[in-house]
């Protein structure tokens, strides 16, 4: 971990302007309502924002226009997307329309779409070109999100601003009585890295690829400002880690539990309590937090500590809760979440025999899936799966040594097995539907799959986005 991670945005305390985007439901709701007939342009453009005091910034953005039906914009200063809400089973056509200089495409991250739905980077569109979506939500509720994903370049772009969130919601969440409203907090945790001119730095070296690009400055939903004022009453905090290359351990610093809820695909079958977790790259995090048992003017923060205790990480702020008003909104947790279905290892066609992908460095710089580059349609006959079968797969890193987020196109996964290395034990969280898993140094994952509905070709890869685009990535087929 890096010593002075984030001491600049400590000291640079003063913005010139606040770009907070106050992204609870109350806002959502009137971002885009969903119905039968909804059609959205999402235009991707380069766009100057003033995120630092002085100078703007040259980033690149999503923004979003209703076509037809009840969709509304979220009026957000931020550089994020816009937020899409829709409800399982709603159909939506989005008009993806590429104003950069280069190619681009859109991947729903989380969604169970077909082939041509999913952003594949051969589906990339050039500049002025649009790519039309038009797909039904099958997935559970659940906190999803969207960025591109063109051959070699998704880092770049991600960094420059590309990306938004899109939440499903269903009845069975709807069921539960979960904090809503004011009381449902989305929060989007990127770093960043800045030249003296106020512009971003990207890749300048072999070590940003090998590591991944960080920054030191964070950025919480497009702003700096970490703080939220809240009231004497429960909460649900929706987390992404969208950062390039970080992954944060989270914890509370008031010695509170944090009490999760769901992961990326959808809630958990009942909380669960863990004094901190390892978020990485790509992963949403969805925890309930009581306020109600704190007093005026209490100050709670959800903290990232060293991912390793070697005593020489420091901890520091993801965001402050000021408990500053009294409040009446008690939303009690279930003891019971959601009826989540367990995988049942003898469902897949290889119960004791899984396919072995090996995390291994490049030669030169980089990263790979079992030493190959990926090569934009090339399969071998291990990454071609039968329709409607389920597989167990297994991510293998025993050879080489760092974080390796692994996420998997198309639908969510299960883990059912990890043989822990030294470091992710009590640290990573398994349970629920995931489609991004951390792997950690000597760690092996076996992880079970259904690949129902979808023929086509798909995308297997590390959500550290250096690492994606240099070339940990490789194509799976079903057919
Ligand atoms: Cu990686």
């Amino acid at each position: 971990m890096n010593r002075r991670l984030f001491l600049k945005s400590s000291a640079q305390t003063t913005l010139a302007i606040s770009l907070l985007p106050i992204l609870n439901s109350k806002a959502l709701a009137e971002i885009y309502k969903v119905s039968a007939q909804n059609e959205i342009d999402l235009i991707a453009s380069p766009n100057d924002f003033p995120l630092l005091n002085g100078k703007t910034t040259q980033l690149l953005s999503f923004e979003g226009h209703t076509i037809q039906g009840k969709i509304k914009l979220l009026p957000s200063n931020s550089f994020l997307g816009p937020t899409i809400e829709a409800h399982q089973g709603d159909r939506l056509k989005i008009n993806f329309k590429n104003q950069l200089s280069e190619p681009s495409i859109v991947h729903w991250h989380g969604l169970h779409l077909p082939e041509n739905q999913d952003g594949h980077p051969s589906y990339a569109v050039g500049p002025g070109q649009t790519y039309t979506y038009d797909f039904e939500i099958k997935n559970r509720a659940g906190l999803y999100w969207y960025h591109p994903h063109p051959h070699g370049r998704t880092g770049y772009q991600v960094y420059h601003g590309l990306a938004g969130l899109f939440v499903v919601r269903d009845s069975e969440e709807k069921s539960l009585n979960l904090p809503s409203g004011e009381n449902e907090i989305f929060l989007v945790y990127q770093d960043r890295h800045f030249d003296e001119d106020n512009q971003l730095i990207y890749v300048q070296s072999g070590h940003d690829i090998m590591m991944g690009k960080m920054g030191d400055t964070l950025f919480i939903n497009g702003s700096r400002e970490k703080a939220n004022v809240v009231k004497k009453e429960t909460y649900r905090l929706r987390l992404l880690n969208g950062s390039n290359a970080r992954s944060f351990r989270l914890k509370w610093n008031d010695g509170r539990k944090i009490t999760i809820i769901g992961t990326d695909g959808g809630l958990l079958a009942e909380p669960i309590e863990r004094d901190s977790v390892l978020f990485c790259p790509g992963e949403r995090l969805d925890v309930f937090v009581d306020f109600s048992i704190n007093n005026i003017g209490d100050e709670a923060a959800l903290q990232s500590i060293p991912i390793v205790d070697n005593g020489r990480g420091q901890a520091f702020d993801l965001s402050v809760f000021k408990v500053q008003h009294e409040g009446t909104k008690i939303y009690s947790l279930p003891v019971r979440l959601s009826n989540l279905e367990k995988i049942n290892p003898s469902e897949a066609v290889n119960p004791n025999n899984p396919k072995v992908f090996k995390l291994l460095p490049k030669q030169g710089i980089g990263w790979t899936i079992d030493g190959l580059e990926y090569q934009m349609n090339e399969v071998r006959e291990k990454e071609t799966v039968e329709l409607n079968t389920t597989e167990v797969w297994e991510f293998d890193l025993t050879q080489a040594g760092m974080i390796h987020p692994m996420h998997i196109h198309g639908s969510q996964f299960q883990v059912i097995e990890r043989v822990h290395g030294p470091f992710s034990k009590d640290l990573v969280l398994d349970e629920g539907w995931k489609d991004t898993l951390a792997v950690l140094p000597g760690d092996r994952v076996k992880i079970i799959k259904r690949f129902n509905d979808h023929p086509g070709l798909f995308l297997l890869h590390c959500h550290i986005l250096e690492h994606e685009d240099h070339s940990m990535m490789r194509n799976f087929l079903v057919k």
